[in-house]
């Protein structure tokens, strides 16, 4: 079994429990599920930067990232570094995150924030919306078209933005639809690991226009967002290169 499906079985356990747990009613009684929400595909289109930066504690790939700092100073410092948008890892047994991380950070930050996620099921997209994301993350190599197409349906219908992750063409080929906003290329192979901005490159042009373009993983310089910008791309979603400092926020200005 390769990591993905392990983090996916596992998801599949956790959402499970947490059903059994909270009711949905109870997440869309929550103080922040009425709230208008914040576009991140319309803030990308104008955005000069395009950098989406996230908070990663710890990943599968690189193991411990950050423990020391706050995500709420991570959340302002990125926000006064002036980002488009703010990225928070729920997961918690693989990336050491949580539902509280993005809670703080709604509450720091006005930014639009995206839910990152292994999302598998509805009920996932009302947590996110009850704990203050303004868009959501589906990943093409574990759901099924239809599975793509329901999730996303839902998402809008609860006013958060999708970004669809691909990582070639097939999953590319079958993800396309009208209910997405943003189409992700992921650089890193969540299989092996291995990482290559040419990934975005090689997939830029089979992706419509009609979709905001983001590159994701593996971008460490103001070279290599240049770069990508030629193809096309209007996000940039950085984590490790960020995180990895003391101060995120001061490292996202530079
Ligand atoms: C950030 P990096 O290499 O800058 O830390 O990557 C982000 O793209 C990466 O964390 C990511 C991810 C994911 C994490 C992209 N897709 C899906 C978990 C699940």
């Amino acid at each position: 079994m390769n990591i993905l499906d392990k983090i996916i079985a596992d998801k599949h356990k956790e959402v499970k429990l947490k059903k059994s747990l909270i009711p949905v009613t109870q997440l869309e009684n929550s103080v922040l599920f009425e709230r208008k929400t914040n576009s991140l595909a319309n803030a990308l289109r104008t955005s000069a930067t395009g950098i989406i930066a996230e908070h990663k504690r710890r990943s599968p790939s690189k193991s411990v990232i950050n423990q020391n700092v706050s995500v709420q100073d991570v959340a302002e410092g990125y926000e006064t570094a002036g980002v488009c948008g703010m990225s928070v890892l729920t997961d918690g047994k693989y990336f050491g995150g949580s539902l509280d991380d993005l809670l703080l950070a709604r509450s720091s930050v006005k930014i639009p924030l995206l839910r990152k996620e292994f999302i598998i099921d509805e009920y996932q997209l009302l947590e996110a919306k009850a704990h203050g994301a303004d868009a959501i993350l589906l990943i093409a190599a574990v759901l099924t078209r239809d599975q793509i197409k329901s999730l996303s349906e839902f998402a809008k219908s609860l006013s958060l933005d999708v970004l669809l992750e691909v990582h070639n063409q097939e999953e590319l080929q079958k993800s396309i639809m009208p209910s997405l906003d943003m189409l992700g290329v992921n650089n890193r192979n969540l299989k092996t690991f291995e990482v290559s901005t040419d990934i975005s490159k090689s997939l830029s042009t089979q992706i419509p226009d009609d979709f905001v373009k983001v590159s994701e993983s593996g971008i460490s310089s103001i070279e290599a967002i240049k770069d990508l910008k030629q193809y096309d791309y209007k996000g940039f979603l950085i984590g490790e290169n960020f995180m990895k400092t003391e101060n995120p926020g001061a490292s996202a200005i530079e």
